[in-house]
């Protein structure tokens, strides 16, 4: 007799639990075996696994797990500003706020919803919020994972009061990578960069793939819509597919950082690396009623998929 074909419960696809603090989550699986999770609180993705069940965002070990405290890892949504500028706090409040899931999500496109587990959060300023940073907006977020396992994060904000208003703006992804050593990024050749290690001066990267023997925290400018990050090691390819996000930001910590973060151990730099898909030189400005999308796909494939196969300088979706 033949083997009935395992049947997908669709069900399986998405489940709404609590977190050992209390807070939502919804943990979103496909038929392969692939999961990702999402926080309510932040609306941070705190894990996608592959189909082996291999974890392969970083979270720290000495992670603080408590609000208003974003997790050390995962990607937290770096909203209405990236970086530590005027009254907000450092990448502003949105990953240090509860979400709530968005029952009645305005729709997306086939493609964004086809063949993918997802689900919809929605996150409104409260009066509280509305006192720092006075701009009323609906920032709608769909986290979904596709039948082959990638991520995908697609951000709307709208501008819903009677003034126009800017933000920046940052998917503050932690990969997860074997030996910082033994990682290259590549799609960023040449292009400029603000160095946050040199009071955000404007240098020019070099005309090949950029290697980490010391700190980084870089944002490229203009970047192309798909940056691949190859670990040798692993034999893992990320690939970085983004649309509506001109930037990207590269941070590792190093040794001494990494010492001076207490919710960061003193060698995870090692396994670690930010490569965020961002809006952040020229912040992006809405008029009332006017909506911005950001959207952002990671894929792990092997590396014997090596990027020469990529079109880097493609469409990003
Ligand atoms: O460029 C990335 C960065 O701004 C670094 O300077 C570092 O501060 C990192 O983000 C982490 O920021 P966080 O607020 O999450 O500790």
């Amino acid at each position: 007799m033949g083997h009935s074909a395992a049947v997908w419960d669709s069900r399986a696809a998405i489940e709404i639990t609590k977190d050992w603090n209390g807070i939502e989550k919804v943990v979103l699986r496909n038929p392969q075996g692939a999961s990702a999770r999402v926080s309510l609180h932040g609306g941070q993705v705190t894990s996608w696994r592959n189909e082996q069940g291999e974890e392969l965002l970083f979270t720290s070990s000495k992670a603080i797990f408590k609000p208003p405290k974003a997790v050390r890892g995962g990607i937290p949504i770096c909203f209405p500003q990236f970086g530590n500028c005027g009254s907000l706090e450092q990448h502003g409040f949105a990953r240090n706020k509860i979400w709530t899931i968005d029952e009645n999500s305005p729709p997306l496109s086939l493609k964004d919803s086809q063949g993918k587990s997802f689900i919809d959060l929605l996150f409104k300023p409260s009066e509280e919020d509305l006192k720092c940073w006075p701009h009323s907006f609906e920032f709608r977020l769909r986290v979904s994972l596709a039948a082959d396992g990638s991520l995908n994060l697609i951000s709307r904000v709208r501008n819903v009061n009677g003034k126009p208003f800017s933000f920046s703006f940052a998917y503050h992804t932690y990969l997860s990578v074997s030996d910082i050593s033994e990682v290259r990024i590549e799609g960023l050749e040449t292009l400029d960069y603000l160095d946050n290690l040199c009071g955000k001066e404007r240098f020019t990267e070099q005309g090949d793939a950029i290697t980490f023997e010391s700190e980084v925290d870089r944002v490229y400018l203009s970047a192309p819509n798909v940056v691949a990050v190859l670990d040798h090691e692993r034999k893992r390819t990320y690939v970085i597919r983004k649309e509506g996000l001109p930037d990207v930001v590269v941070w590792n910590p190093w040794e001494k950082k990494s010492k001076a973060m207490a919710d960061f151990g003193d060698d995870e730099y090692k396994q670690m690396l930010c490569v965020d898909g961002a809006a952040i030189a020229k912040p992006v400005t809405l008029k009332p009623g006017e909506e911005w999308t950001g959207r952002l796909e990671l894929s792990a494939v092997p590396s014997t998929f090596c990027s020469e196969n990529l079109d880097l300088q493609g469409r990003g979706f």
